[in-house]
């Protein structure tokens, strides 16, 4: 699978994060809970640094429970920090402000002891669509920042105060040039951190079919009422003949059958699902 995606603005997106690591107090490190492991961009470990850090879980309500306690049994015994959110609810804003507040424990303390009143800083990374700016209107409590069901939503850095005395800096989502795993790049289109339009969408909806078939077998026999397939381009057909996905001549109607199965695997039609376990080692 070719994904050409890595233009001109996450370059500089990048640089811009390399900068302002260097004036934060910690980093937010979004991942969506479909696919955490996908979303580890290799470019952020080097930005990250020493930088005390707080992987955000988003999107549970999309994701497989199962697999999500699975991941946090994991971060927890690698004595990674963590938290689970789905950042559309605002009930979730204290579990959010928690986690911010225990990874800046010793710094707080510090300016305490010292009678300084300074805001603390995070900057918010993820791939693009993860939901990063979604979880700082969140904290903020009201839309601060510019939202989207597609990826390169936020275009370039923000920073939004919270009367809380946090300072939380927006960055644009970010990938990587190269991908060299087919499943991983796969994951990224599926959960709509690639743009739709530089991907193949029937190429990416097989292999959407594919994976669910193999992980969630129930998934796409019980949304389209379809017989279960070996065969990807199989189920495919099926599920384009009684969407009534047809061109003249009975021809598929590859490219609005491929679209209506992806869109209804983010909206979560398909169930809940969770693509990616953890690695046998943290990254
Ligand atoms: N179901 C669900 N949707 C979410 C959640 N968090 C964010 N979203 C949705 O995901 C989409 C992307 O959210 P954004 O906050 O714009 O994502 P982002 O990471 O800032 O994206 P870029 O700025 O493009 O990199 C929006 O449609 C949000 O409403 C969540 O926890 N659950
Ligand atoms: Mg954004």
């Amino acid at each position: 699978m070719n994904i050409q995606w890595f233009p001109g603005h996450m370059t500089k997106a990048l640089r811009m994060m390399e900068e302002s690591v260097k004036i934060v107090d910690a980093v937010g490190y979004v991942l969506d809970a479909r696919a955490p492991l996908s979303c580890f961009n290799p470019r952020f470990r080097s930005i990250i640094g020493n930088k005390p850090c707080v992987f955000i879980l988003n999107k549970c309500d999309l994701a497989d429970p199962v697999k999500t306690d699975i991941w946090c049994k994991y971060l927890k015994e690698n004595c990674v920090n963590f938290v689970k959110i789905t950042a559309t609810a605002s009930a979730e804003a204290g579990k959010i402000a928690c986690a911010f507040s225990d990874i800046t424990k010793e710094l707080r303390a510090k300016y305490n002891a010292k009678g300084i009143f300074k805001p603390i800083r995070f900057m918010i990374i993820g791939v693009p669509n993860c939901g990063k700016s979604t979880i700082i209107n969140c904290l903020s409590g009201k839309k601060t920042v510019i939202t989207g069901d597609r990826p390169g939503v936020t275009k370039g850095k923000q920073w939004v105060r919270l009367q809380t005395g946090l300072e939380l800096l927006d960055t644009p989502g970010t990938l990587w040039p190269k991908f060299d795993d087919e499943l991983i790049a796969s994951r990224l289109c599926f959960i709509g951190s690639v743009k739709d339009d530089v991907v193949d969408l029937y190429e990416v909806s097989l292999l959407l079919i594919q994976q669910l078939s193999e992980l969630y077998p129930k998934s796409l026999s019980e949304r389209y009422n379809i017989e279960l397939s070996e065969s990807p381009v199989e189920a495919f057909a099926q599920i384009a003949h009684k969407r009534g996905f047809l061109l003249r001549g009975s021809e598929l109607d590859q490219e609005r059958c491929a679209k209506a199965i992806l869109d209804d695997f983010r909206k979560g039609k398909l169930g809940k699902v969770t693509f990616d376990l953890p690695p046998s080692k943290i990254q």
